[in-house]
């Protein structure tokens, strides 16, 4: 078999460069190790920034996001009792919309399969081969069957545990990574959201963060040990913590019900450079992890595919390859802000387990001063709607 680009994972960034590269005429495969069904259980992102939606709309994958989706102007910042607003468009014009991974996901899925285009599901064994050529290829086994495709290009969007990024070599890769002390335990229930925009809360118990899907579906977490597991904590225990780390303003009107998904995910931040190796180019998680508390994660996997999706069609359609030559560079100045903004937030609205009295002095001084400063406002603002592509 052969194809123009073969994309390895299909999750929102394999699929979003399939759906993009497909509408310009270049033929694509993707690879992805799991079924359809499993990518679509993983709950994750909620926060979409207008870049993604522009690249939705751009696919030809977004009419049901703009139908369904929220649009925020503004989240609420809290801490113990205290309370303030960011007001996104206030500052920068901007919204943020909200609308679920797995909804996008679908949506990219069903586009996919309208299009008639090629995915082949739970694949094994995958491997790179003659990356640094202008032939590379990749084997794989399908059902017990070894196969092989060649490709011109290979986009290894296959996520933090993936394969492509440890197919560059380890004396070429650069690896930054920080492990926070702490994982967030998050529930999707079928209740009302406590509030009509994001809670973000800082408490001395710890962060929690009340978000939502739509006006019957709330998403909430809330910082816990990484020694816990979602068995330690019924839905009643995880309620009345989730009270106790909010303003009693919103706890006393929260609509508590069953969670119908309960998990803890680790918080890291995590950049791999450079992010090409020869035809090879990294997108998303398989090249950069941040916690979720700026909810980029899934809008810097955007950017990643935004530059590659203008590269490839630049090299491929013009014979231009100054797109993908630049590629890594460019990727990477707009992950690097993501990470800080990332860094930033969580740093402030979390408890550190070795943190002194100084430290949450200094914590405190941080809040007051975004509560209080209008230019400190803007910033958090302009980052959290997403800085320029
Ligand atoms: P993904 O990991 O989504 O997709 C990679 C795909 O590649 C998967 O389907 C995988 O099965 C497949 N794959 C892996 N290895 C393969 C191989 N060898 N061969 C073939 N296929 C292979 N971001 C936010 O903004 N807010 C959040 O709240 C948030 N919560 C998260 C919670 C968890 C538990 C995790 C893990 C991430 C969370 N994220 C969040 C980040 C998340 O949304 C990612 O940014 C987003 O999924 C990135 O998409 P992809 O790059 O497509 O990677
Ligand atoms: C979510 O709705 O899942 C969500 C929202 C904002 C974040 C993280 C997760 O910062």
């Amino acid at each position: 078999m052969r194809t123009q680009v073969l994309i390895i994972g299909g999750g929102p960034s394999g699929l979003l460069l399939s759906q993009l590269l497909d509408k310009k005429g270049i033929d694509t495969l993707v690879l992805e190790r799991k079924t359809r069904d499993y990518v679509l259980s993983r709950i994750r992102a909620g926060i979409l920034e207008q870049g993604f939606v522009q690249l939705m709309r751009e696919a030809g994958v977004s009419s049901r996001m703009d139908k369904e989706c929220f649009v925020h102007d503004g989240t609420v910042i809290a801490s113990g009792e205290e309370q303030f607003r960011i007001d996104f468009t206030e500052h920068t014009g901007t919204p943020v919309v909200v609308y679920g991974q797995t909804e996008l996901t679908r949506d990219l899925y069903d586009a996919r399969e309208a299009a008639g285009g090629k995915i082949i599901f739970e694949v094994e064994g995958v491997e790179i081969h003659d990356a640094r050529t202008d032939k590379p290829y990749v084997t794989f086994s399908k059902d017990g069957v070894e196969q092989r495709i060649d490709a011109d290009y290979i986009a290894g969007c296959d996520g933090f545990h993936g394969v492509s990024r440890q197919s560059i070599p380890l004396d070429v890769r650069r690896e930054y990574e920080k492990i926070y002390p702490f994982g967030w335990l998050g529930i999707l229930s079928e209740t009302p959201p406590v509030h009509h925009e994001l809670i973000y809360s800082a408490s001395e118990r710890g962060f929690s963060l009340c978000s939502m899907r739509n006006d019957n579906l709330s998403r909430y977490y809330i910082q816990c040990s990484l020694s816990d597991s979602p068995s330690d904590w019924s839905d009643q225990l995880f309620w009345d913590e989730l009270k106790r780390r909010m303003p009693s303003a919103y706890a006393d009107k929260l609509v508590t019900g069953p969670s119908i998904e309960k998990s803890i995910a680790p918080l890291r931040s995590f950049v791999t450079e450079p992010m090409r190796w020869g035809r090879l180019f990294l997108c998303g998680d398989a090249a950069h992890i941040v916690p979720p508390t700026g909810a980029k994660g899934l809008n810097t996997a955007a950017s990643d595919i935004h530059y590659l999706y203008h590269g490839l069609v630049d090299a491929i359609l013009e014979g231009d390859n100054e797109g993908l030559d630049r590629y890594s560079e460019k990727a990477l100045a707009r992950i690097w802000k993501a990470e800080r903004f990332s860094w930033w937030m969580t740093s402030l609205l979390h408890r550190f387990p070795d943190q002194n009295d100084f430290d949450l002095k200094m914590q405190g001084a941080e809040l007051t001063f975004l509560q209080s400063n209008r230019e400190a406002q803007s910033a958090m603002a302009q980052n959290y709607v997403g800085l320029p592509y």
